[in-house]
């Protein structure tokens, strides 16, 4: 074993324990851990039985529902199949007539420090008046509508409106590319684009429609009959007659009133495209009734939301965490929630405390790498430290999308809630709809880099590659052993996809199989996530797919002959992409070498998008295989992190290509 990884061992055996204050223990909504036990309990005495509950209480029913879970079909769940619903009017019409109706809903701070804030009334009228923008253009219950929209209060509207009238919609990254745009407007089969003619980040003004047009111009996209324009900025965009309309075009002379369509329980709310082991990207469908269900619950469970509470998620709307905890739990659970458009590090890398300070936030949830490049610019840079701001609204802290190392969770604790906000590692998946392992405010003691123990509800376990389980103390693969009402329905068009990437028959077809390692402590039997055990790259809590990068890699035919990518371990963004490529031509070196490095990054930015740029490229002649024709990828893995290669090299073809590989550019 090498030493930095008995180093980094170390720094994973984590004795430290926090339980949480007397005070936030009484006054939490799950209070104690015998509260946390008594719900735990109940799941267990009466499955059904206790989610129906919760569904009766915390969803308003158009239609109530009479069957709770259908598991004829397993894998493919039904969640109180009969009931009808409508989401928009679980976020905002269940407000009206309620002190809250008058309560602030969103504050949005724009990338410049502009700052508007809107009631549930007024949110209400803006969704309802885009929804029947939509509706006057003939979108209606069941079409896919693609939302490509910057961090704006509209592309929460653009989702809610999507919901009102019953369309589907599949929001995209507004980071993505022309080509992931088109691959995802024919998959779905969409009959719109929401979008906005540039966004604003950092200062800058990035282009949103030209990038729609040139998706659309790629081919293949006949289904869209309507562009919708938010013009963000006083910048013109291109602009097809017929098929494209500013907001402002859409909007005139509509109604702020508009119906909300019920829809069936299992009626898919949304698409959320995301990366997976092989090359496609998978288009994760989620339920109406179920996914509403728990983001709604979560919030008042995880985050122990009260009605005084600001609430401030700092993820995109891109993203499966700004669908659950942006766009529809914070509504759901009737939140004041921030909106924030920018980047942390704009103006200046205090941004982020200042803005805690400005609008007086309570629960703050953000990224483990956002947290680690602010801490690095806190330390280069006094001015940018938390302590310059006055942090003493908060009360409980969190954090999502990848493992937080110890250090980087005692800075947050120490520096952000000054040792008395709780820090909630909510472990989840897009496929997973909301939270699945995480401390509870008022009830969990803290063990700094776990997420602690499953919600309620939620049968996690750790089994080996048969489905057996495994004792404590040793890592395995995690699943879920039981359904639970905001899982993942299936892989839109990909039925048989669904099946096997998540319910693998040698587990025996009814374990949801999340692609994660874990391991419980032997004293507490908490979880801690070790990682993907699939060809999954976690980088800045963005999912990439090893194979997918290497695919775009490879479409770049006249000058890649073959390609590998692996990630490794990286202080900043959790990993990073490690690119191994084989030219059709001689070995570059210098200068040569850089450059064409550089047109293969900015070719991976054009394929999917600048997040998906490789951080290391490295050419060889070949690359290591064994004798049969694998890759070796175990070895490359080790050429990464720069490691002494200690692996068996005998059966390498080619073993003088290991010094070629050891340069990066
Ligand atoms: C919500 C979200 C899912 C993958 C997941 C895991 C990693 C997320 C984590 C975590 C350790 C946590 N992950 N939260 N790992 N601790 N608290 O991020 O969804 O983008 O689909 O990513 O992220 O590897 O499998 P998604």
């Amino acid at each position: 074993m090498s030493t930095s990884t008995s180093a980094m061992e170390s720094l994973l055996v984590e004795n430290r324990v926090f339980p949480p204050s007397e005070a936030m223990v009484k006054a939490a909504r799950v209070s104690g851990m015998e509260g946390y036990n008594a719900l735990c309990a109940e799941a267990e005495k009466d499955f059904e039985g206790f989610w129906a509950r919760l569904a009766r209480e915390n969803v308003v029913w158009n239609k109530p529902f009479t069957r709770t879970l259908d598991e004829s079909n397993a894998p493919f769940y039904q969640w109180f199949d009969d009931g009808e619903l409508n989401a928009s009017a679980n976020c905002l019409d269940k407000h009206i007539g309620t002190p809250t109706e008058n309560k602030v809903a969103v504050i949005f701070e724009a990338d410049d420090g502009t700052v508007t804030k809107t009631t549930y009334k007024e949110l209400l009228a803006r969704v309802s008046q885009f929804a029947n923008a939509l509706k006057a253009d003939g979108v209606k219950k069941g079409d896919r509508v693609l939302v490509y929209m910057p961090m704006t209060l509209e592309g929460v509207i653009a989702m809610q409106a999507c919901a009102r009238i019953g369309a589907t919609h599949s929001v995209v990254f507004g980071g993505f590319s022309a080509k992931a745009l088109q691959e995802r407007i024919i998959d779905a089969g969409a009959v719109a684009v929401i979008t906005a003619n540039y966004q604003m980040r950092g200062g800058k003004e990035l282009p949103l429609k030209a990038i729609v047009d040139e998706g659309l111009g790629l081919g293949g996209c006949d289904t869209i009959k309507n562009v919708y324009v938010y013009q963000r900025t006083k910048t013109a965009c291109n602009m097809v007659a017929g098929r494209d309309k500013t907001f402002d075009e859409a909007l005139a002379g509509k109604s702020t009133d508009c119906a909300p369509v019920p829809v069936g329980a299992e009626h898919p709310l949304f698409i959320l495209y995301t990366s997976g082991s092989t090359g496609k990207p998978k288009g994760v469908q989620h339920s109406t009734g179920g996914y509403l269900l728990w983001a709604k619950l979560t919030m008042d469970w995880t985050f122990d939301l009260k009605p005084a509470d600001v609430f401030w998620c700092t993820a995109d709307i891109g993203w499966i965490t700004g669908h659950t905890y942006v766009a529809y739990g914070p509504l759901a659970a009737g939140a004041t929630q921030i909106i924030f458009e920018g980047i942390p590090t704009f103006p200046n890398a205090g941004r982020f405390w200042q803005m805690i300070e400005r609008h007086k936030c309570t629960i703050f949830y953000t990224a483990p790498t956002a947290i680690r490049s602010l801490i690095k610019a806190a330390e280069g840079d006094a001015a940018v430290h938390p302590d310059r701001s006055d942090l003493s609204s908060l009360r409980i802290l969190g954090s999502v999308g990848e493992p937080i190392n110890p250090e980087a969770w005692m800075w947050y604790y120490k520096n952000v809630g000054h040792e008395k906000c709780p820090i909630v590692d909510t472990f989840w998946q897009t496929e997973t709809g909301g939270h699945m392992m995480t401390p509870l405010p008022g009830a969990t003691p803290l063990v700094p880099g776990s997420c602690t123990l499953p919600l309620p509800g939620i049968m996690a376990a750790i089994v080996d590659e048969v489905g057996k389980d495994i004792p404590n103390g040793t890592g395995g693969i995690l699943v879920v052993k039981r359904p639970w009402p905001s899982m993942i329905r299936t892989i839109w068009n990909d039925p048989e996809r669904f099946k096997k990437a998540y319910f693998p028959e040698e587990m025996g077809g009814t374990m949801y199989l999340a692609g994660d390692g874990a391991v419980r402590s032997a004293d507490r039997g908490y979880f801690r996530i070790t990682g993907r055990i699939d060809d999954v790259l976690n980088v800045s809590g963005h999912r990439m797919g090893t194979m997918e990068i290497e695919s775009a890699l490879v479409s770049k035919t006249d000058l890649v002959a073959e390609a590998a990518v692996v990630g490794r371990p990286d202080d900043l963004t959790g990993e990073a992409i490690c690119a191994f490529v084989v030219l059709k031509r001689p070995m570059p070196k210098g200068d040569e070498a850089k450059a064409i490095a550089k047109e293969l990054r900015d070719w991976v930015a054009k394929e999917i998008g600048p997040i998906a740029k490789p951080k290391d490229i490295r050419f060889g002649e070949n690359l290591p295989k064994t004798r049969s024709g694998k890759i070796m990828r175990r070895l490359l893995r080790s050429l990464a992190k720069g490691e002494a290669v200690t692996q068996d090299t005998s059966t390498l073809e080619n073993p003088a290509i290991l010094d070629q590989l050891g340069q990066a550019y």
